[in-house]
Parts: C-alpha cells; structure tokens; sequence
C-alpha cells in the first residue's frame, strides 16, 4: 500500500510551521558592520530586531543537489537614513543562484556583480527575482509595515559575508524626502 504523508512544513498565514524549521534573528547589536550612519547606530537599543529568518533545510549543507526555503521578516525602520536591511551576501560557490519571492510589505532588493556595479529592484507583494549566480544580494525595508519574502537557493550555495562586511555594497539605499534613493556611498 503506498503511503500518503503529511508535509514536513506548512506556511500558514505567511508564517512557517512545523518541527524542523530553523529560527534566528538579527538585530542592531549583531549588524554594526553594515550600517553606513555608526553615531545613528549607537543611538539605537542593540536589542532592537531588524529581521528574522525561518528557514527549512531538508539536507545537510553544502549538499550538492539539494534546495534550502526560507522566509525572512524585514522590520520598518532606518539607522539615520539608511532603511532596515539584512547583512546581504555572495554565495560562497559563486555561481549558485537564488529565488526572492515577495509575500508582504514594500522593498527593495540591493544587487551587486563582482566588479561592484550595483542596482537594485522593487519588491512587493507577489514579485518574483531571480538572483543570477555571482551576485551579491540584499533587501531593504522601504515601507512601513513587516516586509517578508520567500527565498529559494541550492543546498551547497553558502553565505559569503565576509566581502560585504568589509566592503559594504557601493551602493547604499537611504530615504530621502520619504523615498528611496540609492546612492553612491
Ligand atoms: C534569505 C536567503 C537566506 C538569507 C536570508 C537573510 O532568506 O537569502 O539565505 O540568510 O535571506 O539574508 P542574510 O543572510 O544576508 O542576512
Ligand atoms: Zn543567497
């Protein structure tokens, strides 16, 4: 008799359930790299949550073949300027690529090529980005309310930060007269 199972995860009102769903969050005292404005910075709570990240890992890491799902949670909010926005990464094997799926809110997607030319995407609710391979990416909060999205990405892709945490993007994204602009930095 050939069995009929339950899914390991479900996403119920956009939030993940189930037993194997991996949870951190990040907040202002863990991100002091990547803010551009550090007197801004210091005036905040370093408990303040800038984001969480849900994420399902069926396989182990770094498995080749394998496909990692995540939502993350953007809370609305800026240091100075510069809107609420997550570390922002390069895949370790460069040329794995990646899947952004808006469920709620306003944002931006923040990309970056290798030679560091940046630019960037508008997020809403229902928008699809594909992320090619050797591309730095980053999403920013521009609205007033939660932004979350879907994220899709092969199971030996990795997280490179170190270029980022260093080196910023040479683009930052800051609200100027209630807008997004992205500027050189
Ligand atoms: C998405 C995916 C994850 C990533 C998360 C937060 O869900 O790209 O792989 O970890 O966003 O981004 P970061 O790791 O840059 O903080
Ligand atoms: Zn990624």
């Amino acid at each position: 008799m050939s069995k009929i199972l339950e899914p390991e995860i479900k996403c119920i009102n956009k939030k993940l359930e189930g037993n194997k769903i991996e949870r951190i969050d990040r907040r202002i005292k863990n991100l002091k790299d990547i803010f551009f404005d550090k007197g801004a910075l210091e005036k905040l709570n370093p408990e303040t949550i800038v984001y969480e990240v849900e994420s399902y890992l069926p396989v182990a890491h770094n498995t080749e073949g394998g496909l990692f799902y995540g939502i993350t949670y953007i809370h609305p909010g800026v240091v100075g300027n510069e809107y609420f926005m997550t570390k922002g990464h390069f895949h370790k094997i460069r040329n794995r690529g990646e899947f952004y799926c808006t469920l709620q809110g306003e944002g931006m997607l923040i990309l970056m090529d290798e030679s560091r030319n940046t630019w960037a995407e508008k997020m809403y609710p229902g928008s699809i980005h594909y992320i090619k391979g050797n591309t730095a990416h980053r999403t920013a909060n521009t609205g007033n309310s939660i932004l979350s999205f879907n994220a899709f990405w092969p199971s030996d892709a990795g997280h490179d930060y170190a270029i980022i945490s260093e080196n910023g993007f040479s683009k930052i994204l800051i609200k100027k007269d209630g807008k997004p602009e992205l500027v050189s930095r």
